[in-house]
């Protein structure tokens, strides 16, 4: 059989520290660099998230590729390519369209006929990052605007398998949307987490549009991309205002989500380990210290991760955790 997931390599990801000046190696797909003031890299694969650090600085996130590194640019995205998967960016600001809502229907509007149109139409995991995600009341709040953007904008390619995917905020008054994604030539295989209801079913009071990801995807056999996960059983927010237990809770729908995953995928670490790879969005900054001494009391040693000063897309939540988790 030819096409599925079963077959398909890689992406291989790592972070890594990479000496200034930054020149990436041929072999890769795309490279994440973080905070304001991070080596600003000038690569087409290079995608700088301007949150900041907390833990992990200088750390950069790279997607090997397999085999030669195509590049490109088609309007608002620029892209590379190997044989397998694409990666690309579109970044546009806010204000040439009227606000989030009208910025995040164009650049999904634009990631939709630009997968229509490559060979790789099949969008696996997407990260979203935008300036002052809380700001606003009710339905006006800017997560739930981006929200019904990212639905309209997507009009008729919303479609199942949803990616997974992230959407946090910056602190930066940058109102420039960031979008940037993982896509390949096959579909992966969509995982929710049983103890969680699908995003895309939540009730209405938490956005005009439900938000449309999928918890996981299973890029390959030996790959699993998990989507920001926070301290949410069923739909609600749990532990309002308590650090210590929305952690715990958020590891144990990591937890949930890698076990149901390996259950299908028995090449996938059953357990997070030195090759899972996680962010940690941190919404105050000066619990940091006590962010990581849980993190090294509730992780085995040597599970790599950088801790970013950012913005929950829910007010109540205070951490979220997003995972590449791999085997080898
Ligand atoms: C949650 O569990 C937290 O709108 O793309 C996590 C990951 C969240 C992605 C998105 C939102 C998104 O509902 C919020």
């Amino acid at each position: 059989m030819t096409g599925s997931p079963r077959d398909t390599p890689g992406p291989v990801i790592e972070y890594r520290r990479l000496e200034a000046p930054v020149a990436l190696p041929d072999d890769v797909l795309c490279a994440v660099t973080f905070g304001a003031r991070s080596e600003s890299v000038d690569d087409p694969r290079c995608v700088r998230v301007g949150l900041e650090p907390l833990a992990g600085g200088g750390l950069v996130e790279v997607w090997h590729a397999s085999g030669r590194v195509h590049r490109g640019y088609d309007g608002l995205v620029r892209y590379t390519h190997d044989e397998h998967h694409l990666a690309a960016a579109i970044e546009i600001d806010e204000s040439r369209y009227g606000g989030i809502a009208a910025a995040a229907q164009v650049a999904y509007a634009a990631m939709a006929s630009f997968q229509a149109a490559v060979q790789f139409p099949q969008v696996l995991r997407v990260w979203n990052y935008f300036d002052a995600i809380n700001e606003g009341d009710g339905d006006g709040e800017r997560y739930r605007q981006f929200c019904v953007g990212r639905t309209a904008g997507l009009g008729d390619a919303l479609a199942k398998p949803y990616p997974a995917a992230t959407a946090i905020g910056r602190r930066d008054g940058d109102r420039t949307l960031q979008v940037y994604w993982l896509a390949g030539r096959v579909p992966g295989r969509a995982i929710e987490n049983p103890r969680q209801v699908s995003a895309y079913l939540y009730p209405r009071r938490y956005s005009p549009s439900p938000p449309v990801f999928s918890r996981a995807m299973l890029v390959s056999p030996e790959l699993l991309m998990i989507s920001g996960t926070a301290s949410v059983v069923g739909h609600a927010s749990h532990h309002t205002g308590d650090l210590q237990r929305q952690l715990e809770e958020t590891l144990r729908n990591l937890r949930a989500v890698i076990q149901r995953a390996a259950a299908l995928a028995p090449r996938l670490p059953a357990e997070l380990s030195h090759n899972s790879r996680l962010k940690v969005y941190l919404r105050d900054a000066s619990a940091v210290a006590q962010i990581e001494q849980l993190l090294r009391a509730e992780l085995p040693p040597g599970v790599p991760y950088v801790v970013l000063a950012a913005d929950v897309c829910r007010a109540d939540l205070l951490v979220e955790i997003d995972c590449q988790h791999g085997a080898g």
